[in-house]
């Protein structure tokens, strides 16, 4: 069996299995790259379903590959539901993965497609790209095409740059086209790609992404969701308390115009002026009431 573990591979030793999560947009070819590393149909296809887990060895190497539910395509903001089901991958990865995945077909990367991801990645925290690699898939169609992958990021656009830079051009190609899993290369792109996982490995100093700090996250959400609506259900009661002042102090109003005028009936023009414009919470007119009642 091959082995994960170099001499410089310090910090978190016990790599015999390394943990590899998969994630990126529906319908990328996730499960299928799954499949192809572990050489064997561990992921349904047929797409839609939960995350899930397998173990198995990829190239020699044993792993385990955590196959997590297709991102939705909204670009300005997660939906809870996915940021839980994100969470909820996380989680099968022990105490976190070595290395993250991320799937991207070798089609145009958009900018929409880029803020969707961006978002999605942010849901792990920004340390999250030191751990990313990005899996194309469809090499079948790139060399359908007659181009290399250097060509293909070259003239990807800005997008796609974005997302080079973020992964420190970590990438790798994997054609998951059937019948590939068996052959010669098949398995050589599978130990490429396990050549790649060692070197960032390395590049880590053996280190997964900390499931910790996931915990803290979440508990960090509902913190902050629950702060949010009691500040919005705040708000609204102070609404509501604002209205019944101002319709207090209309009544009042209403109440002291029509004294006001009674007075003026009377002649008591000093005391009128004396007592307007009104103001509450002045006692103007308690002393409008003490002095009328002194001059009547
Ligand atoms: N030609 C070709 N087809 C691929 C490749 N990778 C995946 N596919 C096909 O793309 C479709 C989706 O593949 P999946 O592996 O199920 O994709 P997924 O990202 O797991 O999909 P969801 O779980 O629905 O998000 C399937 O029909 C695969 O056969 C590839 O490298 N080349
Ligand atoms: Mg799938």
């Amino acid at each position: 069996m091959g082995s994960w573990s170099s001499p410089e591979n310090g910090a978190d030793t016990d790599t015999s299995d390394v943990r590899l999560l998969l994630v990126g947009p529906k319908r990328t070819g996730k499960s299928s790259c799954g499949n192809t590393m572990l050489g064997r149909k561990a992921f349904d296809t047929r797409g839609g379903g939960p995350s899930t887990a397998a173990s198995g060895t990829a190239a020699g190497h044993d792993v385990t590959v955590i196959d997590a539910r297709g991102w939705g395509f909204s670009e300005d903001s997660v939906p809870r539901e996915e940021k839980k089901e994100l969470l909820r991958a996380l989680s099968l990865c022990g105490p976190g993965p070595h290395i993250v995945l991320l799937v991207i077909p070798l089609l145009d990367f958009t900018e929409m497609e880029r803020q969707a991801v961006e978002r999605r990645m942010e849901v792990m925290t920004s340390s999250v790209w030191r751990h990313t690699m990005v899996l194309f898939t469809f090499g079948d169609r790139l060399k359908g095409r007659g181009r290399s992958l250097e060509q293909h990021i070259q003239s990807g656009g800005l997008a796609l740059q974005w997302l080079m830079e973020k992964c420190r051009y970590r990438c790798h190609v994997l054609d998951n086209k059937e019948g590939q899993w068996e052959g010669k290369e098949g398995r050589g792109q599978v130990e490429a790609l396990v050549s790649r996982v060692k070197d960032m490995l390395q590049e880590n100093g053996g280190w997964h992404f900390s499931l910790h700090m996931y915990h803290r996250l979440e508990e960090d959400w509902s913190r902050r969701e629950q702060e949010l609506r009691e500040r919005m259900e705040g708000e609204r009661e102070m609404k509501i308390e604002r209205e019944r002042m101002r319709e207090i102090v209309e009544e009042r109003q209403g109440q002291e115009e029509w004294e006001t005028q009674r007075a003026i009936g009377r002649g008591e023009r000093s005391v009128v002026k004396m007592v307007t414009p009104y103001e509450p919470g002045r006692g103007q007119r308690q002393a409008f009431c003490t002095i009328r009642r002194h001059l009547a």
